[in-house]
């Protein structure tokens, strides 16, 4: 029993690794410039306003955001469609990188918000 716990958290060990060496990838990822058309955009938080406000990305495909929070306050991006509907909702963050899987989105104009602080406003507009 006691051989099994230890095996059972070496292997948890081993997972928080490789999760750990994910992530680094993705940071590695956010040094890189807006890939035009591949829908892969970064936006960063700071001073409780969205530093980039009009976002383009590919219509029909997953979009890969980069969310740099540069704030100690919580921030979170939260997309909606032109009739108001929410179709993403990022984790909430505070002074961390986080990369949102968001699901293909079709050809329009898109809100995207802090639900924490609703003041910042930006605009996806897919295509
Ligand atoms: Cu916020």
């Amino acid at each position: 029993m006691k051989r099994l716990t230890l095996t059972l958290g070496l292997l948890a060990l081993a997972a928080v690794l490789a999760a750990c060496s994910g992530a680094s990838a993705a940071l590695e990822g956010t040094t890189q410039p807006p890939a035009g058309g591949t829908g892969d955009v970064s936006i960063v938080a700071k001073d409780i306003a969205f530093k980039t406000t009009d976002v383009a990305v590919k219509a029909g495909a997953p979009v890969t955001i980069d969310f740099d929070n540069q704030d100690g306050a919580p921030h979170n991006i939260a997309i909606s469609d032109a009739s108001g509907a929410k179709v993403f909702k990022g984790d909430i963050v505070s002074s961390s990188k986080v990369t949102y899987q968001v699901p293909a989105l079709s050809a329009g104009t898109y809100t995207f918000i802090c639900e924490v602080h609703p003041v910042m406003k930006g605009t996806i507009t897919a295509q």
